[in-house]
């Protein structure tokens, strides 16, 4: 199962109580910090001197008395800040913790953008829930809130053709993501993962693509109209269709496209003056 936000809740048997976000996120946060202090991963080899070109995989282990003088994972970890929104409007600050093992030399995908990865998804007891050792391309707007903001974190790598056709991918971007619940599956379920249950990603991203969703001429990252950095959700005409999959953004009849520069000077226009472009101006 790809890491993709489940369209639905648990179904009507109602066996999972739900939970306060804001309780459940100080649970999470302990239950990482404590697998942060008391794990480890293979640092030394992302440091060395050859790092850069070769394939690179991060292996994860346990802080024991043979490996004490091992940095842990907590002295080498970032935290990014997310709030999540509930239906009521209500946003609880999540932390999503991250490493990145290796940055990687060519450019960062937006939260929305179409990404070329492989990756590993375990709990916090190490159990492996999905793992793609070869590269799959997956949406990032489709994907967990935690995850297409770690990624996001990621730069790409470059690519060359092998005499045999293969494509051989080096140097990308190579990074581990610590999510609580709420920026993962909450309290939905599947086979492998229990309710409630913090995420461990590691990624290799191996190179990504700009993503206009609903090819409108406007990148869906650059559909984020508030400018809160996130464009999911934001909706103009408020038809419950995102700016990003909404090909008519102001819902004034006229396509975006159509109107987005109707005399062809590379400047998206605006008639009346009024600071607002016209593809989002219905009066426009
Ligand atoms: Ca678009
Ligand atoms: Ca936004
Ligand atoms: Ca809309
Ligand atoms: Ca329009």
């Amino acid at each position: 199962m790809f890491p993709l936000l489940l369209s639905c809740n648990k179904d009507d048997d109602n066996t999972v109580e739900i939970r306060d976000r804001s309780d459940q996120v100080l649970l999470d946060e302990q239950t990482i910090e404590e697998y942060l202090r008391t794990h480890y991963y293979n640092y030394e080899d992302f440091s060395s001197s050859n790092s850069f070109e070769v394939e690179m995989k991060i292996r994860i282990d346990t802080i024991t008395d043979s490996t004490s003088d091992r940095t842990p994972l907590f002295d080498q970890v970032n935290v990014k800040t997310i709030n999540v929104a509930d239906s009521d409007g209500i946003e609880t600050p999540h932390k999503l913790y991250y490493i990145i093992a290796r940055e990687g030399i060519v450019s960062n995908p937006s939260i929305v953008d179409s990404v070329y990865i492989t990756y590993k998804g375990m709990l916090t007891d190490n159990h492996i829930f999905d793992e793609r050792k070869y590269p799959v391309w997956l949406d990032l707007a489709n994907s967990l809130q935690g995850f297409r903001e770690g990624v996001s974190e990621l730069k790409s790598g470059e690519f060359r053709q092998n005499s045999n056709g293969t494509i051989q991918y080096s140097s990308y971007g190579v990074g581990l993501f610590f999510l609580p619940s709420g920026i993962g599956y909450f309290e939905n379920t599947t086979a492998n993962i229990p309710e409630y249950s913090p995420l461990i990603f590691s990624v290799s991203l191996m190179t990504s693509n700009p993503t206009d969703h609903d090819n409108d001429g406007i990148l869906s990252i650059n559909e984020d109209i508030d400018g809160d950095g996130d464009p999911l959700g934001d909706d103009t005409d408020n038809d419950n269709i995102w700016n990003m999959y909404d090909s008519d953004d102001d819902g004034d009849g006229t396509l975006t496209i159509n109107e987005l520069d109707k005399n062809n000077d590379q400047i998206i226009d605006d008639t009346d003056n009024d600071g607002i472009p016209d593809y989002l101006d219905p009066d426009n």
